[in-house]
């Protein structure tokens, strides 16, 4: 249970406003300007908080993403609307090509995505979806729908993602963890040669500050191994690939979502039991070959490189959310989260991406400091899981004061709250709504 603190004063019409003026008629842009399609993982977090405005409009959200699900099960981390000029995102609709380039892997022939993926949040998001209003969701078959989609989606990842051989899904691309720039990619992307400069041009830089978004080297390399992937028929498991990365967030979203599907099972009359012993099968590697004891946070593993990257990032804290973790490593990760590293209740307002005393930290550069609110949404809800509800009442406080304060920030400086990057971000509007409610 949430504490009974009164959420502040505004946050319910601001959060509101925000999803209004960012609701498309099918979807939710994350923000008009900077954001100007749809996104995966934050389609499921506007989901969460949407469904306390409309069940109806937050099943519609998941189902536009559901259609333009590959045949190989992937489900790809934008959707592209065609009504939107193509120069006002980079990478757009012609550069990914997914219809024709994507063709072998079964993409969509009536619509427009991206090849690579997202953190896999959906079927966590469609039951929270179904239990804002399950007699609507019953009547309009929402759960039987998504059931089949999201099982394939699960077994795409866990089949021709586990490209490390041991059990956990892999990420090919930065942008596949949703953390784009985090210090932990540093050292697997020094090994790719970036595409030349002049080949591309950053639309993000039009709506953000460049000191606030990734660098122009980040964005070389990012452009490089999309190409590559694009090129190679989004094929997994290639030679070629240079960046493959094990990494605990998607990974504990995978397990946490994977004991949603096995309720979501039940529910339609399907086996629950597969859900189940997976998503044992995904906890024990995921402690077995990410979990740092020394660090007290799981890490992130170079695939290509052969060992742990020791980057100490918030992806490592999100394990707390796995239903089910070994107590001992639950308890290691609260004192990791409290503890000089990210400083929660004490040192800082919200937890931060990245190690407060790492050595690439900086306060205001995307993934590399700052504090999101997703991440934040999900640690409050692994505290309170695992019994602390003091620590995730307080982290609750503070992430609605922020919430309101930025503007509904799209990241703030960790120490502080001051806004960054865009505002009237809709995942940050939606998850403070959830948290309000
Ligand atoms: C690339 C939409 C997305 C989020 C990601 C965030 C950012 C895109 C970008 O915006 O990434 O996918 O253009 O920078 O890093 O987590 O889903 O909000």
């Amino acid at each position: 249970m949430t504490s009974a603190r009164p959420a502040p004063t505004g946050l319910a019409s601001g959060a509101r406003r925000v999803l209004t003026d960012n609701w498309t008629g099918s979807s939710t842009v994350p923000a008009p300007g900077l954001y100007p399609h749809q996104w995966s993982w934050d389609s499921a977090f506007i989901a969460i908080g949407s469904r306390h405005i409309s069940p109806r409009r937050a099943q519609r959200e998941l189902e536009t993403l559901f259609a333009a699900q590959w045949g190989d099960g992937r489900i790809p981390h934008i959707v592209f609307n065609p009504a939107v000029p193509p120069a006002a995102y980079f990478p757009g609709p012609g550069f990914w090509r997914s219809s024709t380039a994507g063709a072998a892997a079964g993409a969509p022939r009536g619509v427009e995505t991206s090849g690579i993926v997202q953190p896999p949040v959906h079927a966590l998001a469609s039951l929270l979806v179904h239990r804002a209003d399950p007699r609507s969701s019953a009547r309009h078959g929402f759960l039987a729908r998504a059931y089949p989609r999201l099982a394939a989606w699960h077994r795409y990842l866990t089949g021709a993602r586990d490209l490390g051989g041991g059990g956990l899904v892999a990420v090919v691309h930065p942008w596949e963890p949703g953390m784009d720039n985090s210090p932990c990619w540093d050292a697997p992307l020094a090994r790719v040669e970036p595409a030349p400069p002049g080949t591309f041009r950053r639309a993000d830089l039009d709506h953000g500050a460049a000191s606030d978004r990734p660098t122009d080297l980040d964005y070389g390399r990012y452009v490089r191994l999309a190409a590559d992937y694009r090129d190679g028929g989004y094929a997994d498991g290639g030679a070629g690939a240079a960046f493959i990365v094990e990494d605990p967030g998607v990974n504990a979203l995978l397990i946490a979502s994977e004991h949603a599907l096995a309720e979501i099972a039940a529910l339609v009359g399907a086996d629950a039991s597969v859900h189940r012993d997976r998503a044992a099968r995904l906890t024990a590697a995921l402690v077995d070959r990410l979990w740092d004891p020394a660090a007290g946070l799981f890490l992130c593993r170079d695939v290509l490189g052969g060992g742990p990257i020791r980057e100490l990032s918030a992806a490592g804290l999100l394990p707390l959310l796995v239903p089910g973790l070994p107590h001992g490593i639950a308890a290691a990760l609260v004192r990791t989260a409290r503890g000089a590293h990210f400083g929660l209740g004490h040192q800082t307002r919200l937890v931060p991406s990245y190690d407060l005393l790492g050595p690439a930290f900086d306060a205001a550069r995307y993934w590399r400091g700052p504090a999101w609110f997703n991440v934040n949404w999900l640690l409050e809800r692994g505290l309170r899981q695992h019994g602390e509800s003091a620590s995730a009442d307080a982290l609750r406080a503070a992430a609605l004061e922020t919430a309101v304060a930025s503007g509904f920030a799209e990241y703030v400086d960790p120490y502080t709250g001051e806004a960054r990057g865009t505002r009237g971000f809709s995942w940050t509007a939606a998850l403070a709504l959830d948290l309000a409610v």
